[in-house]
Order: structure tokens, then C-alpha cells, then sequence
């Protein structure tokens, strides 16, 4: 039987996954979900209740979107994605990056944050990448796990304003990197920019 997926589609977390399991043609069972009504299936392999969560035809359930890539990667790797793997970047975005992002895009959702204050840190973060994506990629001219591990969050940052990445922002190796992901074929196509 199939590895079955739970994933809902805009989460830049269930993208990551969803992008390595394609590359590596991993045949799924994929069950998008809403997060507002989760299956009590997903939940009892993952009380924990985000996406994705993978169940494995052994019963292993990988319940971090990094674990179902690195997963997903060892069972094909046609890209040589493994070949690049930046852990401390990759914790970084997803730590204060998302958490920046989540108040940039979503502001009142939250009490006190201030969404241009916010933008201008996720703004400094991808200046440090900019001179790293002179080649194009994060470590050269091919793509690699910490890429495709990044770019579904930068997708979420330029649609919270995306008039305003495209002409104000600035850092043109950061906007073709996006836009390279964004039309593949290097990177399995991300979901369009609709929210
Ligand atoms: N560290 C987890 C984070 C996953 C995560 O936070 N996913 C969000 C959606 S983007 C989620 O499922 N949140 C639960 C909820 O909103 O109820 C991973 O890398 O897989």
C-alpha cells in the first residue's frame, strides 16, 4: 500500500514535503485536509495536530515536514537535493522567519504586531541570502533540500504584498529564485500565489 499523506494545501510546511515526495515519485495516498476539522485518523498518529503528517506502509509516522523530505530524498534523489542541507538556515526560517511572516501576513490575528516592523525583519533575512543566490540557488546553480525546505515561506511573504516585493523590495537573486520555483521545472511547481 501507499505512504498516506495528510496535508493541507496552502501550508508551506505540507508544500515542502509535498515538493520532495514528487521529486523523489513517491506514489501517495494524499489527503488534503481543512485545519479547522482534522480527521481523527491524522490524529491519532499525531495528537500533535499539524501537516503533514506521513504514514509509512510500516506503520512509521513522520509527523516534521523536514523528516518526510529526508525521508522522501532517501528513497530517490534525482536532483542530488541531499547534496545541499543548511540545518541552521533552515531552523532559522523556520523559527523566526515564520514567525515574523505569521504576523506580517496575519496582523490582526495578533495583539501589538506591527506588520511593517515585521516585514522588515523577514526583509533582513532574505538580504543575507541574496549575495548566497548570485548562482541562483542557495549553494550554486542547482537547487538543494534547504531551497526547497525555504522557498514555500518566501512564496508566503511575497503574497502578503506582493506589488511590493516585486517593484519596492529589491534583492533581484532572491525574486528569481522565487520565480524559478515558482514555474519549476527545477523544482516540482509550487501551488500558485493565491493566499
Ligand atoms: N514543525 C512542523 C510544523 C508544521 C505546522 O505548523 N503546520 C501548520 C500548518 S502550516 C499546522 O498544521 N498547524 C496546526 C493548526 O493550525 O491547527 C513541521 O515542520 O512539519
Amino acid at each position: 500500500m501507499a505512504p498516506l499523506l495528510y496535508s493541507f494545501r496552502r501550508c508551506p510546511y505540507a508544500m515542502r514535503a509535498r515538493m520532495a515526495l514528487a521529486a523523489a515519485e513517491i506514489e501517495l495516498r494524499l489527503r488534503e485536509i481543512v485545519l479547522r476539522d482534522k480527521p481523527p485518523h491524522m490524529l491519532d498518529l499525531s495528537p500533535k495536530g499539524t501537516v503533514p503528517v506521513l504514514q509509512l506502509p510500516d506503520g512509521t509516522v513522520l509527523d516534521e515536514s523536514r523528516d518526510v523530505m529526508a525521508w522522501a530524498l532517501a528513497q530517490a534523489d534525482p536532483q542530488g537535493w541531499l547534496a545541499h542541507k543548511d540545518e541552521a538556515l533552515m531552523d532559522a526560517f523556520d523559527g523566526d522567519f515564520k514567525h515574523h511572516l505569521d504576523r506580517y501576513k496575519y496582523t490582526s490575528r495578533y495583539e501589538d504586531a506591527d506588520a511593517p516592523t515585521h516585514r522588515a525583519m523577514c526583509f533582513e533575512m532574505l538580504q543575507k541570502l541574496e549575495p548566497q543566490l548570485a548562482e541562483g540557488w542557495l549553494a550554486g546553480d542547482k537547487a538543494g533540500f534547504t531551497d526547497v525546505a525555504l522557498l514555500p515561506f518566501v512564496r508566503q511573504f511575497r503574497i502578503a504584498d506582493p506589488a511590493w516585493f516585486d517593484t519596492e523590495m529589491g534583492l533581484p537573486h532572491v525574486q528569481s529564485w522565487l520565480k524559478s520555483a515558482l514555474s519549476g521545472p527545477v523544482v516540482p511547481v509550487l501551488p500558485p500565489p493565491s493566499g
